[in-house]
């Protein structure tokens, strides 16, 4: 088996994408953080837009890009986690592709610097967990996104839905109560072991000190933490 190397800052959604696919093909890895301040000249040699995650493979060959890195995966580790059917793998890839704009919409009110831009930001959740809504609904009786198979989809989302509880956590949105399958669908995948790069317990308080550290307008809810997080 070849040596994985993920390389990370610890509450990086988009590395919790690439974690949870090595984890769902019980592939061992070594997770590498790296100080997002401080980022190191070998990481930036491997990183063509200096962003994490990369999965160095052997020393030899560096993927970026969450996406590139689960469809490699997927490719050459099995079980395969895109559907065999042409037109549900097609749809999988749709629904994968839209997860930057459902990212921004479900967690970009942590980043707003001003309460009006807040109260505008946390507007635009109900229209991607709507969007969610109707995609399970065509999809499948749950308790995943394709039905009873776990799928790149559920990995791909897994991060953001576990990340609007975080921020429901900061300041209550009280949204995803009326998405019934999203809701759902997100208790599952919040469940999976495969989801926690981290302890639960441990993912919180890093998440929440990065809020603080960010000053944002949504920093004032979180409480002074004692230690700086990555
Ligand atoms: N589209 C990229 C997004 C990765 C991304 O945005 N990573 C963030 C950390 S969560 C990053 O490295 N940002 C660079 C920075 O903070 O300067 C992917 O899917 O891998």
């Amino acid at each position: 088996m070849a040596k994985y190397l993920l390389v990370s800052f610890k509450t990086c959604p988009w590395v919790q994408r690439a974690a949870i696919v090595l984890r769902e093909k019980n592939v061992e890895f070594e997770f590498r953080h790296i100080d997002r301040d401080n980022r190191p000249d070998w990481f930036r040699a491997i990183s063509p837009h200096n962003k994490v995650p990369v999965l160095s493979i052997d020393g030899k060959v560096s993927l970026f890009e969450s996406n590139a890195i689960a469809e490699y995966l997927d490719e050459t580790i099995a079980p395969r986690l895109h559907p065999d059917d042409p037109v549900l793998r097609a749809i999988n890839r749709a629904w994968t592709d839209y997860l930057p704009t459902f990212s921004e919409m479900v967690t970009g009110s942590a980043y707003a610097e001003s309460e009006a831009e807040h109260k505008e930001d946390v507007a635009k959740i109900p229209l991607a967990f709507a969007r969610l809504e109707g995609a399970l609904e065509k999809q499948n009786a749950g308790p995943f996104f394709n039905g009873v198979t776990y799928s790149l989809v559920d990995a791909a989302y897994a991060p953001f839905l576990q990340r609007y509880f975080f921020l429901d956590r900061i300041k209550p949105l009280g949204v995803i109560g009326h998405y019934p399958r999203v809701k759902a669908w997100a208790d599952v995948l919040l469940k999976r072991p495969s989801t926690h790069s981290f302890p639960e317990a441990e993912l919180e308080p890093l998440y929440r000190q990065n809020v603080k550290r960010r000053k944002s307008w949504l920093s004032q809810f979180v409480a002074d933490a004692a230690v700086a997080a990555e």
